[in-house]
């Protein structure tokens, strides 16, 4: 009889200046477009995974509460510990207690969040490498944008190509390449309507510009990359909303179409492009949510705060920076000895 081994893992979300918009048709869960993402420091997801020989399903936890068995993210989080158990040749089911200290669903990619920090506590617990490519791979094969948390700072994702077996991230550069401010312009509180694995699907079914957002989205990924790495402040941020304009236009144009503005998410596009009017550094991207996230530096950060408070319909600001990757907490074998 085994004994219950057990680790945490912490890991923070992503924002992507390049987005991830739509899969692959050949399955395995690629990405049809490259992607590149910020790391952020100062929101994270804490995820506890414990293989116990006396449960007979794998359990999820989430914020206090535990889900039923049926549950979407229940059999999300079980499709990745299957995974874990083939690859470490582990048979128990697990207990898995996750906890967010930022808003769950609400289109702050706590998906992204959610799924490094479990690829990395599950893998541990179960014995094997937690290399961050092997972390991230393992998370993609679940969520697209979660491979990219597995790192910390600006972070690149190749699209798929046909029989890839294995897709991790790369990481481009350290958080300390470039200090931008964050200011992220919550609209709603409470999860999205139409979550982002099922508004892909349906822009890729019935979108005729779908097409059009594949193909043209690798050159803004490549501008995006280039002004990364030159620090290029409005170069990155013409690209940055070029991509995030292009994919919300592919979704806007399926049938029936898909929005995830409100009017406020609109108000605080205009403020943005105010504020830049009058020489303050700012430009805006948008996630399969009514929140805008406002990349500015760090000494223009209180006025841009100030500037989207005043929009009417922003319920408030979350303030964030590029920070690292995701790591363990803690891990303990069943002898009960310390994980890296
Ligand atoms: C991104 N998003 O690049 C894009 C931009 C939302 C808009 O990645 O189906 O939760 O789990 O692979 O990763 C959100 O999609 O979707 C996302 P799945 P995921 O950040």
């Amino acid at each position: 009889m085994s004994a219950v081994s057990r680790a945490t893992a912490i890991a923070h979300p992503n924002i992507a200046l390049a987005k991830y918009w739509g899969k692959r048709a050949d399955g395995h869960n690629l990405p049809a477009v490259p992607s590149l993402s910020v790391t952020l420091a100062g929101m994270a997801t804490t995820t506890e995974v414990a293989f116990d020989p006396s449960l007979d399903r794998d359990e999820l936890h989430l914020g206090g509460a535990a889900l039923p068995p049926d549950a979407e993210a229940t059999r999300r989080v079980a499709g990745l510990l299957d995974r874990v158990r083939a690859a470490s040749g582990r048979r128990e089911r697990a207990r898995v207690v996750s906890r967010n200290d930022f808003p769950t669903a609400a289109g702050l990619a706590s998906s992204a969040s959610a799924f490094a920090a479990l690829a990395l506590a599950a893998s541990a617990a179960a014995g094997l490498p937690t290399a961050p490519v092997l972390v991230s791979d393992l998370a993609r094969k679940t969520s697209v944008s979660a491979a990219r948390s597995a790192f910390g700072g600006f972070v690149e994702l190749r699209a798929g190509r046909p029989g890839d077996a294995s897709l991790a991230a790369t990481p481009l550069a350290p958080a300390d390449h470039w200090p931008l401010a964050v200011v992220i312009a919550v609209t709603r509180e409470g999860p999205k309507d139409v979550g982002s694995s099922d508004g892909m699907r349906h822009t890729a079914t019935t979108s005729p510009y779908f097409p059009a957002w594949v193909d043209a989205a690798p050159s803004m990924f490549e501008a995006v990359r280039a002004a990364v790495l030159a620090r290029d402040f409005a170069a990155l941020g013409a690209a940055a909303e070029s991509s995030a304009l292009c994919m919300h236009a592919s979704s806007i144009a399926a049938s029936p179409g898909l929005l995830y503005w409100t009017g406020a998410t609109v108000e605080v596009i205009a403020a943005v492009r105010r504020l830049r009017a009058q020489g303050t550094p700012a430009f805006f991207t948008i996630d399969a949510g009514p929140h805008v996230k406002v990349f500015t530096t760090p000494e223009a950060r209180g006025a841009v705060e100030q500037a989207l408070l005043a929009v009417p319909g922003v319920l408030r600001t979350i303030s964030a920076a590029p920070g690292g990757g995701a790591h363990l907490a803690s891990a303990a074998s069943p002898e009960g000895r310390e994980g890296p």
